[in-house]
C-alpha cells in the first residue's frame, strides 16, 4: 500500500472509530520497519510520534575505549542502539546526542523545550557526565523550561568519590538513575514511557 494511502488510513482510524492517537500512533508503528526504507513514509510515522531526548555530557564519546572497569566495555556507538530499541518499543522517536560542550547541551536542552511547548516532548534523559556536579547553566536550562528530566549516569556515583555525592541536576529532574551500567538508559527510556508520560494515578 502507498504511504500517503496509509497515512489517510491511519488518519481515518482515528477519526471515524475515535481510537486515541496513542492507539493509531501504536498501528503506524507497526509499520516502521517496513517503512524505514521510505523516508517520506518514515517521516510521517515519526511526525505522530512524542520524541525522547538522550543527552550525553563530557567524556562520554569515550565509553568502552578507556576504564572500561568504571564505565564498561560498551561503546557510545552501542549505548545509543540500545536507546533506538527502547524508544521503538515505546512508540518514541528518539533524539541521541553527546557533545564535550556545556554550550551544545543547553542548546539541546531548549530545543527540548520548543518540543515540549509544542506537545510533543517524552522527556530527557541526561547524563551530564562531569557537567552534573558543576553547572549551574544546566540546572537553569531544566528549570527554566520545566524539562521532564531523568538524571543518569552509568556509574554508582554515590560510591566513588565525593566531589560527586553532588548533583546540580538532581533537585531539578524527576528521577535519578545511576549504578545500572549502560542497561541504566534504557530502564530509563522505559520510565519515561510508562511513567512520565502515563495519565497521573
Ligand atoms: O557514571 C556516569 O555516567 C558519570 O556521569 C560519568 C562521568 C562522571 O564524571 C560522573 O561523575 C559519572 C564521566 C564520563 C567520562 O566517561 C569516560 C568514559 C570512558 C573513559 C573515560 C571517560
Amino acid at each position: 500500500m502507498p504511504w500517503l494511502a496509509r497515512a489517510f488510513l491511519c488518519a481515518l482510524l482515528k477519526n471515524l472509530f475515535k481510537v486515541s492517537k496513542r492507539c493509531a500512533v501504536a498501528w503506524a508503528v507497526r509499520w516502521r520497519a517496513e517503512c524505514s526504507d521510505n523516508p517520506q513514509l518514515l517521516s510521517v510515522v515519526e511526525a505522530e510520534m512524542k520524541t525522547v531526548f538522550v543527552l550525553n555530557g563530557p567524556n562520554l564519546n569515550l565509553l568502552g575505549l578507556r576504564e572500561p572497569t568504571i564505565y564498561g566495555a560498551h561503546t557510545l556507538a552501542d549505548v545509543e542502539q540500545l536507546c533506538a530499541q527502547a524508544a521503538a518499543r515505546n512508540q518514541l522517536a528518539l533524539r541521541f546526542h553527546q557533545s564535550n560542550h556545556e554550550g551544545a547541551l543547553i542548546d539541546w536542552l531548549h530545543e527540548a523545550g520548543q518540543l515540549q511547548r509544542e506537545g510533543q516532548l517524552a522527556g530527557v534523559v541526561l547524563n551530564a557526565a562531569a557537567y552534573t556536579h558543576t553547572s549551574v547553566a544546566l540546572m537553569d536550562a531544566i528549570k527554566g523550561a520545566a524539562l521532564p528530566v531523568i538524571e543518569l549516569h552509568i556509574s554508582n556515583v554515590h560510591a566513588r568519590e565525593a566531589f560527586r555525592h553532588h548533583s546540580y541536576i538532581a533537585p531539578v529532574a524527576k528521577a535519578v538513575i545511576c549504578g545500572l551500567g549502560v542497561q541504566g538508559y534504557s530502564i530509563a527510556i522505559d520510565a519515561v514511557a510508562q511513567v512520565l508520560l502515563a495519565p497521573a494515578a
